[in-house]
């Protein structure tokens, strides 16, 4: 019995998993230009309060066997009101909907005005967590697997246009040992402890499982059959000359006739055109993308490639703006530069959690988080441990903040992760994750993974193939993931550019003793950089702290103890950044929720800001030395 609903769920998901990531004949991933209006297309978002009704039968599929596509939702149970985007797990009051796994479905209906008969209709999820397959008024028109990126397809044909609409869509949360982060699901047979068929969800990262659609649901239009699918901008530049090099992908089979591509300033000025459809053009006098540590009076420089299309003939025209920066990336043996400057990353980790929403798209959470980076003088974060919104990553963009664009290649730990289903399926996430991000300044490195056991055996071939594919697809940025391993018996930072290590000294070994952090953190990053000669960045350090707790001398979990330990850290790290330190990462930007368990109290505390976004003691500690660089009162070397 307890096997049998294994099997089930497992080949159920799989049923859907055969049929994603589709990619073009010529090989190209289809493109995923973020929705935008323009004189030839309109957006509308389908946000909202959906209706919500969890599958909790046993097998976790009578909504297949009742098809709850076909219907209104109401009429298979009494169905929950669900906000879009959010997470569903910290809405409601029921323990059981915190804490499902399986198949939960999302429905609402909308009107398609009339006036969009003439266009070609697309649906658009920004991301759903984690396998999603959708439908329009019934029909299936999409499925997709992993939780953090952009899925969309043609609707028009299934569309009542100029009437009234049903979406519905089935989102299963389960994490299995190939999905991205890994999982499994473990049954217990042992009738006299359990209910027959009983599971649990066995997570192998530190943060709460939050499930739902998560980001933006959105209609948009664009001409028939003469759109523009997808533009690749790669930039450089030679003294004051930017050069943007750029490819402009077209739909299927249909030619342009007319193309006109120009570059427009900040001011609305074309500085450069061309009538290609690829092409390589210059820009005198060019404004670099600079972080904004770099470069205080004009941060985040945005151009935009003001792309124009029209069809043989000449009955259809269709124009996108896609913003991109002007700079470019580069490392040696023992520094990291951005437009030929060494940079120091003033960094922190993020992770996309806040109460009730979990991880939904909020525009005030984003202002209030760019808000306090800015407080804290944090000029570079990661985005731990999966890619993050698009607004958010938009925002990074015009603040000038710099980013570690993270896969959600995290807890590859056991021997079932690193299979070759796992490793496809990590190929075909790194490959979205470039074609959504691939034209974003901020975006300085690709992290593939965070702490995979990269001393099994195993990992040697899967992060070779991995990284190699992500080089492959972009030679213009570092590859690189974050290692908790020794450099004794690592097999993967091997083939990466930059070093990104995770040390928790004096928390997860020796607790309590701030005295050895120096001595062993000097050993350990000597030691990497002895045997890899690549520059190295401390990409997590922290303490668990709940705010408002102190005591003299410092104690573990108390305000004290926390400064002390990252003050530790920073004499270290100001020693070695004149000779291979490029960057330093405390975890966490804010406190953040994770499973229950007795090894943390209501979520993970490490946050330099609590879960609401105010400071602990740490937070101006970090202020206070981040500030000092970038004024350059400090006896460390500057920027
Ligand atoms: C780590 C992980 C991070 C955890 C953190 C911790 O090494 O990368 O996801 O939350 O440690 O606090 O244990």
């Amino acid at each position: 019995m307890d096997i049998c609903i294994h099997i089930k769920l497992y080949t159920f998901l799989q049923l859907f998993l055969s049929f994603t990531h589709v990619t073009h004949s010529n090989g190209k991933l289809p493109g995923m230009l973020y929705p935008r209006d323009s004189e030839s297309r309109s957006v509308r978002h389908l946000d909202g309060m959906w209706d919500f009704l969890i599958d909790t039968s046993p097998s976790r599929n009578l909504s297949f066997q009742q098809q709850w596509y076909s219907h209104p939702l109401r009429m298979f149970g009494e169905v929950m009101t669900i906000p879009v985007p959010a997470s569903y797990n910290d809405i409601t009051i029921d323990k059981q909907v915190r804490d499902f796994v399986g198949w939960a479905w999302y429905e609402r209906t909308y009107y398609v005005d009339k006036n969009w008969d003439q266009e070609r209709i697309v649906l658009r999820i920004d991301s759903a967590h984690y396998n999603s397959i959708v439908w329009v008024n019934g029909n299936q028109v999409m499925t997709h697997e992993g939780g953090h990126l952009p899925f969309e397809a043609d609707v028009t044909s299934q569309l009542t246009i100029g009437g009234t609409n049903r979406v519905t869509v089935a989102l299963n949360n389960t994490l299995t040992p190939t999905t991205l982060p890994p999982g499994t699901i473990q049954y217990q047979s042992d009738t006299n402890k359990y209910p027959p068929g009983y599971f649990v969800q066995n997570l192998q990262m530190d943060f709460f499982n939050y499930a739902g659609i998560h980001r933006h649901v959105t209609l948009y239009t664009t001409p028939k059959s003469a759109y523009i699918e997808d533009i690749d901008i790669r930039t450089s530049f030679q003294g004051s000359t930017g050069t943007v090099n750029y490819t402009i992908y077209n739909a299927g089979q249909i030619g342009f006739v007319q193309v006109r591509v120009d570059v427009i300033d900040k001011d609305g000025n074309s500085v450069a055109h061309s009538n290609q459809a690829q092409d390589t053009l210059t820009i005198r006098n060019a404004n670099l993308w600079w972080p904004y540590t770099m470069n205080s009076s004009s941060p985040g420089y945005l151009y935009k490639l003001q792309v124009s299309v029209t069809s043989q003939s000449h009955s259809e025209k269709d124009i996108y703006r896609q913003p991109f920066g002007i700079r470019t990336v580069r490392v040696t043996a023992t520094q990291l530069f951005i437009n030929d400057r060494a940079f120091y990353c003033q960094g922190i980790n993020k992770h996309e959690d806040a109460d009730i929403r979990g991880k939904g798209l909020d525009y005030a959470l984003i202002a209030r988080d760019f808000e306090m980076l800015r407080w804290l003088g944090v000029n570079c974060f990661r985005t731990s441990h999966y890619p993050y919104a698009e607004e958010i990553m938009d925002m990074a963009d015009q603040t000038g903040i710099v980013v570690i664009d993270e896969s959600p290649g995290v807890g590859i730990v056991n021997d079932n992760n690193f299979s070759n289903k796992s490793l496809e399926h990590h190929k075909a996430v790194m490959s979205e994750m470039f074609q959504r991000d691939k034209n974003r300044p901020a975006v300085i490195f690709w992290s593939v993974a965070n702490e995979p056991k990269s001393t099994n055996p195993l990992a040697e071939n899967y992060f070779r193939e991995v990284i190699e594919h992500v080089r492959s697809l972009d030679a213009s940025r570092p590859v690189t993931f974050a290692c908790n391993q020794n450099y004794a018996n690592d097999t993967v930072v091997q083939f990466v550019d930059v070093i990104l290590v995770n040390r928790y000294m004096a928390w997860y070994s020796d607790v309590s003793h701030t005295e050895l952090i120096q001595r062993q953190l000097e050993y350990d990053l000597r030691g990497w950089h002895a045997k890899f000669n690549k520059p190295l960045i401390v990409s997590e350090y922290g303490a668990d702290t709940i705010a408002g707790f102190h005591q003299e001398p410092s104690f573990v979990f108390t305000e004290e103890y926390q400064v002390e330990f990252l003050q530790e850290y920073h004499t270290t790290f100001d020693k070695l950044r004149g000779e291979f330190f490029v960057g330093e990462m405390p975890w966490n930007f804010a406190d953040f929720m994770t499973v229950q368990g007795i090894t943390r109290v209501v979520g993970n505390k490490k946050g330099l800001l609590t879960r609401q976004r105010q400071p602990k003691a740490s937070a101006h500690l970090i202020r206070d030395r981040y500030m000092r660089m970038i004024t350059g009162n400090t006896n460390i070397c500057r920027v």
